[in-house]
């Protein structure tokens, strides 16, 4: 598969809605569009990413291409879609295999994939001996349009103000990159710390935005006014604390925008104020590694980075590595009796809460919604 690149013109006083990482999580799209009050006068960019660490994977490839036949709707691949589509298409065992023992080790933490879906749709077993070249050629067929509606989809989409790529851009003289591997364009991690800047607004997905953060965690989008980059990705399915993100520009000349978020977690309302407290770091993915010093049932007091932590001991997974601790702040955020928030978790002593797209502590007591 080629970097294929796609021009389009946004017409005037047409909204645009953007959003990326669906990761499976169609009726978490339906939602977003629903609270936008999504129009067919709209337009609408998705940035990549329909498949994969959600529960509804084949629906939300569905989804989306009845979106595209009833609207303004451009969707772009993103780096798991390559992926998939690189198993599904080939005929090397070997490649055909990787899908088969990613869908086989993603049972442990998410509740379907793509072939766990597919296998189900057609009859299939799903097991150790899954006989690739036996099922493909079935796969294939009976997936032809989904598969050929994956395959469609551009790897940049350029507008005259924007340009839209599920990774990111080196530069912006994209007929240049019409020689590089599309799948580099997709996965490309950190791209927001590589220093670049736009004339045009890069928009990217992939790497969830609470990543930069140093301080805790934050889902919300990311838009680098100066360097013109808006990062979309809200971590969903990936992060149990994840969301959707979708912004909202008025019209495609707009410097500002709304945004709205979607995820599954259940609502509460606080019955109490709470003052904020100021974090003491943010243990996150690709720095998780901790050194468990004594576990205390719920809680376990933890070594990361030289520090001592008093961590749930719910956070902690082993892995090859070592012991990795699930992404965690102690910031206490700041909250007032009446205020929504979203339940993570709740512990003798408190609740692991998210409010606003930021992720902390609320000690106080709540109503369930
Ligand atoms: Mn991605």
């Amino acid at each position: 598969m080629q970097t294929i690149i796609q021009r389009a013109e946004f017409p005037d006083e047409r909204r645009i809605l953007m959003v990326s990482d669906l990761h499976g999580h169609a009726s978490g799209l339906q939602e977003l569009l629903e609270k936008a009050k999504y129009t067919q006068d709209d337009i609408l960019v998705i940035v990549g990413d329909y498949i994969e660490k959600g529960p509804q994977n084949l629906q939300t490839i569905r989804y989306v291409m009845e979106l595209c036949e009833a609207g303004t709707v451009y969707p772009l691949m993103g780096n798991v879609d390559i992926w998939r589509l690189r198993s599904l298409l080939s005929d090397d065992p070997v490649i055909q295999r990787d899908i088969v023992d990613f869908s086989l080790l993603s049972r442990r933490w998410w509740p379907s994939s793509l072939l766990e879906e597919m296998c189900a749709e057609c009859g299939l077993v799903l097991d150790e001996a899954f006989d690739t070249q036996k099922a493909f050629p079935l796969i294939r067929e009976h997936f032809a349009s989904e598969i050929s509606f994956l395959k469609s989809l551009p790897s940049i989409l350029e507008t005259q103000r924007m340009i839209f790529v599920h990774g990111g851009i080196p530069h912006e003289q994209l007929d240049e990159l019409l020689s590089v591997d599309p799948h580099s364009l997709m996965k490309w991690d950190h791209f927001m710390d590589e220093g670049l800047s736009f004339s045009k607004y890069v928009t990217v997905g992939h790497w969830p935005v609470t990543l930069y953060g140093e301080q805790y965690p934050c889902y919300n989008p990311i838009a680098d006014r100066q360097r013109r980059i808006i990062s979309l990705d809200g971590g969903c399915g990936v992060k149990t604390d994840g969301q959707l993100n979708l912004i909202v520009l008025p019209d495609w000349r707009s410097d500002e925008f709304e945004h709205y978020e979607w995820t599954p977690l259940p609502v509460i309302t606080a019955l109490d104020d709470q003052p904020e407290t100021t974090a003491s770091g943010f243990i996150h993915w690709g720095d998780h590694l901790v050194t468990v010093l004594k576990n205390n049932g719920e809680t376990s007091l933890v070594l990361h980075r030289g520090r001592e932590w008093t961590v749930p001991s719910d956070f902690l997974w082993e892995t090859n590595g070592g012991t990795g601790c699930n992404d965690y702040t102690d910031r206490r955020l700041p909250v007032e009796r009446g205020d929504q928030m979203y339940l993570i978790n709740e512990y003798s002593f408190g609740c692991y809460v998210k409010k606003d797209g930021m992720t902390g502590w609320y000690m106080g007591r709540y109503q369930s919604e």
